[in-house]
């Protein structure tokens, strides 16, 4: 953190400037818009600003938006936002084109009988969902009701208070198809569903199946470039030679699914010969013995067979790793290889904290961290009154007891709807159908529902299913609430309005669930505006929501992190946990053990079907994005790559076009041929094969890997197993 960094006490001895804000509207397309900055004289006279935060992934990096006349003229990346850091990647440059996008959602739309959306008003919406809404309680109660959404931060907080004022504690956010088995698998050893590896002043940093460089979150692509300056030994293991190699000492090519193998070996190898942290181990472990007896026949050898990592390697990367501990560890990952992947996602994350555990190195200098936050105080019952948490179980928390209770199982929500359990279901921010399993299987459960709202800024295919659809204005047309970042130095950042709405019959979304729950009859938990929230938020923590509009971004040094205090194990034993018992109940085994993937590639044609972020897009999301839509076709990014000597074994040429087939789907692209990828797997880009029409620049562009993804879910953990596909693959014309 920069000297010159805001805190809240700097800031509360008034240090800062004054932000205004210009109000000017006018529909104007995308074309127009790039025209008419292309245009502009390059001085910033006349120019407001106002601070923001991206939208274009779960980062929601921060940065100070310059409009002018009205338009959005300028991007300058907040140097003190927790993610950003003084950058922002290239959608968070371009994603602001959907702003002026001709594909906007512009009015609320009703499904008619011929299955065509036409536009009704918003009072009109409000009293048909709010009757809906009504009938289902009545007949069915509020276990009938499901949310899903992911937005941050005014959709988190408005749509819980609306799922909880109806009594339903079906709240889901994107975590099945994003890192549920991650954050589960970490919670059953450390009671945290995440840690922040220590990267920049880390001696050695292996990562699973994360790829800075491509799925970005600038803070995390810094820290990795200060620990490759530092000197640190830096190890990527990926079946694809990811882009962040340019900072990594080592790529093991891992055979997909199999990492579990790896690690029990790598464990095995510290355990055997005496050079894990053994007094740590003995102060802070329950089932030490069980894994340890457990891992005895995981030798290197063994797990060469399976992952494909020559045993000297796992040798000398275990030796390797107790030599560098502490300032060691595997770093958290995010989604790529356990978060939701395989069958053995949520077993993989037990073995990686197990793993770090074995190295002593949480909260070491150089180790695995968890970082403070801040978070709202209580607020004032009398203006922000509590709501009664909803008495009953998530549905799906019984069928899948190990997915973390946060996040729950969206898809299994749709599941039980397609079974006539659930009968409305809203969205918000989440575009379900397309990117969380099997769209097919998807839209038949949508289908099924008596009420299907969706809350979007363009037509997406869950939109597609839904009864009602409720245009929300883009980010920069309105303000939320604060956002709190953990860090090493906790801050809150700010999403100010920046633009004045540019299609006027267009709602931001604390409007649009204030409103929907007056219509539902629990209108009294909603008497403030998100002005009145934001500032009593920020005023239970010393601020308000003016300093913060003036900065931007507020930090908080006095609950700064500090190396080496130990951290408090949140789980049954209050110890870090070798064995769980939940898990048992699961159908596993108590300490983290070998689970084979689901399936397996036979070779000839056929490989396993994998996917990975690109640096320009996210999910679903941003396809429809012109600018960024046109660097995909600059360089030619939606083609599926192939190992080079599985190319030429099936006459498989670079840019040859191939058809993909498995009992799911079938569909064709071209290739791209390189040595970068191990050879059981092909790998598919994910944000393509948009299949709403409404969506003019991404529809019909490329292949979307959920097509061929069956409906199947990760024993106990609840994920969509979105890497357990298998897929033949033959030349088209051959
Ligand atoms: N550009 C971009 N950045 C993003 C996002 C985005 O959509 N686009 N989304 C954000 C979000 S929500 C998320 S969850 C994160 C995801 O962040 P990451 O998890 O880093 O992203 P991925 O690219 O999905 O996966 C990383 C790597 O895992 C590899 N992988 C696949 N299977 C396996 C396996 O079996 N074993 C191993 N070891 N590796 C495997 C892939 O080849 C890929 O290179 O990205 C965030 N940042
Ligand atoms: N095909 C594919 N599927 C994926 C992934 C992938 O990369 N490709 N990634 C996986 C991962 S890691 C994750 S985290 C999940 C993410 O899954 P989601 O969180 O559902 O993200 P998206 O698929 O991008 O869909 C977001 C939807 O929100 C809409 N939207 C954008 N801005 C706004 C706004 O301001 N207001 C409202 N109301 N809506 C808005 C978009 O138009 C889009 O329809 O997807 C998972 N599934
Ligand atoms: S990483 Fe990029 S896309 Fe994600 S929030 Fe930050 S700037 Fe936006
Ligand atoms: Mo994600």
């Amino acid at each position: 953190m920069s000297e010159n960094a805001i805190t809240r006490r700097s800031f509360l001895a008034g240090s800062a400037g004054v932000a205004a804000l210009a109000a000017a509207g006018g529909y104007m397309s995308f074309g127009a818009w790039k025209q008419a900055c292309a245009d502009e004289p390059a001085s910033d006279e006349g120019s407001w600003f106002a601070y923001s935060m991206c939208n274009a992934c779960s980062s929601k990096c921060g940065y100070k938006a310059y409009v002018k006349r009205g338009r959005l003229s300028k991007l300058i990346p907040n140097e003190y936002d927790a993610h950003a850091q003084g950058k922002i990647c290239a959608r968070g440059y371009g994603y602001p084109a959907i702003v002026y996008s001709e594909d906007r959602l512009t009015d609320p739309l009703k499904k008619n009988d011929k299955g065509e959306f036409e536009v009704i008003s918003w009072e009109q919406a409000y009293q048909e969902i709010g009757d809906k809404v009504k009938a289902i309680l009545d007949s069915d109660g509020p276990q009938a009701l499901a949310m899903v959404q992911d937005p941050r931060p005014s959709g988190a907080y408005y749509t819980k208070r609306f799922m909880d004022a109806l009594g339903s504690p079906n709240f889901y956010t994107h975590g099945a198809a994003c890192n549920i088995s991650k954050a589960s698998g970490f919670s059953q050893v450390i009671g945290a569903g995440d840690f922040s590896a220590d990267v920049e002043n880390s001696k050695m940093i292996m990562y699973i199946g994360r790829s800075v460089a491509d799925a970005v979150r600038p803070a995390h692509l810094l820290a990795l470039q200060k620990a490759h300056d530092n000197g640190a030994k830096v190890v990527m293991v990926d079946p694809r030679c990811n882009n962040s190699t340019v900072f990594a000492d080592e790529w093991l090519p891992v055979n997909p699914g199999t990492d579990l193998a790896f690690l029990l070996a790598m464990s095995h190898v510290l355990i055997r010969d005496g050079i894990y942290d053994a007094a740590y181990v003995a102060e802070n472990v329950v089932g030490f013995d069980e894994f340890a007896a457990g891992v005895k026949d995981c030798t290197p050898a063994w797990a060469e067979a399976i992952c494909g990592i020559p045993a000297a390697d796992i040798e000398r990367l275990a030796v390797e790793f107790s030599q560098a501990a502490p300032a060691a560890c595997i770093d958290a990952g995010w989604r790529g290889a356990f978060g939701n992947q395989y069958a053995n996602s949520g077993e993989t994350a037990r073995a990686i904290a197990v793993f770090n555990t074995l190295l002593g190195c949480w909260n070491q200098k150089g180790g695995a961290l968890f970082l403070p936050s801040v978070s709202a105080g209580k607020l004032d019952e009398e203006k922000f009154p509590a709501v009664p948490k909803p008495e009953g179980k998530k549905v799906g928390s019984e069928e899948y007891p190990l997915a973390s209770s946060s996040m729950g199982v969206n898809v299994f929500a749709a599941q039980r709807a397609k079974e006539g359990a659930i009968k409305g279901m809203f969205f918000y921010n989440s575009n379900m159908v397309a990117g969380y399993s099997n769209p097919v299987y998807l839209q038949e459960c949508l289908d099924a529902l008596d009420l299907c709202v969706v809350v979007d800024i363009q037509m997406s295919e869950t939109a597609l299913c839904a009864d009602y659809v409720l245009p929300e204005c883009s980010f920069l047309e309105r303000l939320e609430l604060p956002a709190f970042n953990g860090g090493k130095v906790p801050s809150v950042s700010l999403r100010d309005k920046v633009l004045d709405i540019v299609h006027p019959n267009t709602k931001p979304c604390d409007e649009i669930f204030t409103g929907l729950a007056e219509a539902c009859g629990v209108g009294e938990y909603f008497p403030f505006t998100v002005e009145e929230l934001a500032d009593a938020q920020l005023k239970s923590v010393g601020l308000s929501l003016d300093a913060l509009r003036k900065v931007g971004t507020i930090s908080f040094p006095e609950k700064a992190f500090e190396y080496g205090k130990a951290p408090k194990w949140k789980t049954p034993s209050e110890k870090i946990q070798f064995v769980s018992e939940a898990c048992v109940a699961a159908g596993y085994t108590p300490a983290p053990t070998w689970v084979a993937p689901a399936v397996t590639p036979a070779g000839g044609n056929q490989f396993r079907l994998i996917t990975g972020k690109q640096a320009m897009h996210s999910h679903t999301m941003t396809a429809n994005c012109e600018p960024l839509m046109a660097i995909t076709q600059d360089y030619d990014l939606t083609r599926i790559w192939m190992n080079a000597d599985r190319a030429e074994q099936l006459g498989i040429s670079d840019g040859d076009e191939v058809e993909i087939s498995n009992d799911q789907h079938t569909g064709r692209c071209r290739v791209k041929v390189t040595q970068r990828l191990n050879p059981t797997a092909v790998f598919l880009p994910p944000a393509y094969g948009c299949s709403s029409k409404d969506q003019h620049t991404a529809y019909g562009i490329g292949l979307r890997s959920t097509d061929f993804q069956a409906y199947q879910l990760e024993n106990g953990y609840g994920s969509t197993m979105s890497h357990e596909i298998l897929v033949t693959v033959k030349k088209v014309g051959a």
